[in-house]
């Protein structure tokens, strides 16, 4: 298997999608962090010019030669590549790519920018702004916890990159986001619970650099 990079940072669910994929199949993988919140290093026109003109993370790194980036592109090609987690034909395909772009524009879609007006942003979100996110947060874990009520997995009994998707921001603590999404949605609670249990399964925090906030410590341990 190729040695991989993954620009990241612990606060971002959307790289967190990348890392968890890394870590489940059993890559070798290092992170690397982006300090998007001081330096602001994806606003760069050196980051924009030569690592990712979208200005985001996650970006995979691919034996120092070859950059993917979007979420759902990255786990595609780590789920070919490695053959684990991988839709079983085209139908499921279809089914994976159907639910990874509800999950980046509807759920942690909203997810990732509520959390970061209400923990990060200065000033803080306005209310009426929070409002309408927890309102579209609340309609669309529904609807993924409805789906879940009929299988183990988002596309039936086994784990696929739709839920290794779907996980972006649900694994942070419950008082980054001021509600108990798993008491509100049972079913998405289980499904924590079963995504938790698949081997190599690790916490965002303890996989990416950045964490105490505005260190770059894994976990507030030295990342090696
Ligand atoms: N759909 C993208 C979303 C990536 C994304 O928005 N990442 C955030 C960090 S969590 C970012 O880099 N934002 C920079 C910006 O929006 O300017 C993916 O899943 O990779």
């Amino acid at each position: 298997m190729p040695d991989y990079q993954l620009y990241c940072f612990a606060q971002s669910g959307n790289a967190y999608r990348a890392a968890l994929m890394l870590n489940l199949i059993g890559a070798r993988w290092k992170p690397q962090w982006i300090d998007f919140f001081g330096a602001g290093v994806q606003r760069t026109s050196d980051y924009r010019d030569g690592i990712n003109e979208m200005g985001e993370v996650p970006v995979l790194e691919i034996d120092g030669k070859k950059r993917l980036t979007q979420s759902a592109v990255i786990l595609t090609y780590l789920a070919r590549h490695a053959g684990k987690y991988l839709p079983n034909g085209e139908d499921e395909e279809l089914e994976a790519l159907r639910w990874m772009i509800f999950d980046n524009q509807k759920v942690n879609g909203f997810l990732g920018p509520y959390r970061f007006l209400k923990n990060f942003a200065k000033p803080p979100g306005d209310p009426a702004v929070m409002g309408f996110l927890k309102g579209r947060i609340d309609g669309n874990l529904a609807i993924v916890n409805k789906r879940l009520q009929k299988a183990p997995f988002m596309l039936g009994a086994r784990p696929t990159i739709a839920d290794v998707s779907m996980c972006a921001y649900l694994f942070y603590p419950g008082e980054e986001y001021g509600f108990d999404l798993r008491k509100d949605h049972p079913a998405i609670s289980s499904w924590l619970d079963r995504v938790k249990a698949l081997p190599g399964w690790a916490h965002p925090y303890d996989l990416m650099p950045g964490y105490p906030f505005g260190t770059q410590l894994l976990n507030g341990k030295p990342a090696a």
